[in-house]
């Protein structure tokens, strides 16, 4: 049986050359087979949240996956990640590529390793605004209101839109 999902994924870099970074890693996912690019957001420049560090580029692309879990994707991101570079050294520390699963279709996943919805994606307006504008009405599956809803009550102050 063929099952397929609508999916979320939020992208974030703040080291090294970003947007070449960001660009590559949709490449990368795209290149899978299982794999549908659907929308892309633009790119924000952001004021980090977390400790001091530099401004981030941050963006949301959704996807529609062929028989691909989201383990499997979960997977595939931190490969991805990898593939740049990525270290991980402090919490919500600078990071050349960040890929968060942030929504697979309607699922609520909680296992140690994976959260679905990403359980900060409500408080994070580097998430919401760019996923505002490529799936307003997409109803977050634990809250139920829609991501147009979330973002409306979120302060949106350092969230610069990039015009390219
Ligand atoms: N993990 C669990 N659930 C997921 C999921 N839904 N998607 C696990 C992706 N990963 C998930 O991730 C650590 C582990 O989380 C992974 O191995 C995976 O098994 P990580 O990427 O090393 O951790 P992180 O991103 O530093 O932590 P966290 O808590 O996900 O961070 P946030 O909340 O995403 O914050 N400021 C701006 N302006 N822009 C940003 O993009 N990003 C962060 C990270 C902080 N400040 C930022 C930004
Ligand atoms: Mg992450």
């Amino acid at each position: 049986m063929v099952q397929e999902i609508d999916v979320a994924i939020a992208l974030g870099s703040n080291l090294g050359d970003s947007f070449n970074i960001l660009k590559q890693a949709i490449a990368q996912l795209t290149a899978h087979p299982r794999f549908t690019l659907t929308a892309c957001s633009s790119w924000y420049r952001t004021a980090p949240v977390g400790p001091p560090q530099p401004d981030y580029i941050n963006g949301c692309l959704t996807a529609q996956v062929t028989n691909l879990g989201a383990e499997t994707l979960l997977a595939m991101l931190l490969e991805i990640e990898q593939n740049f570079g990525r270290e991980r050294r402090e919490r919500w520390g600078a990071r050349t590529l960040d890929l968060d699963l942030i929504l697979y279709g309607q699922d609520i996943i909680d296992f140690p390793h994976l959260q679905v919805p990403h359980p900060r994606m409500q408080e994070r307006a580097f998430v919401l605004v760019p996923l505002a504008e490529i799936a307003p009405h997409w109803r977050e599956p634990c809250s139920q209101q829609t991501i147009q809803a979330l973002t409306a009550q979120l302060p949106t102050a350092g969230i610069q839109k990039l015009s390219s």
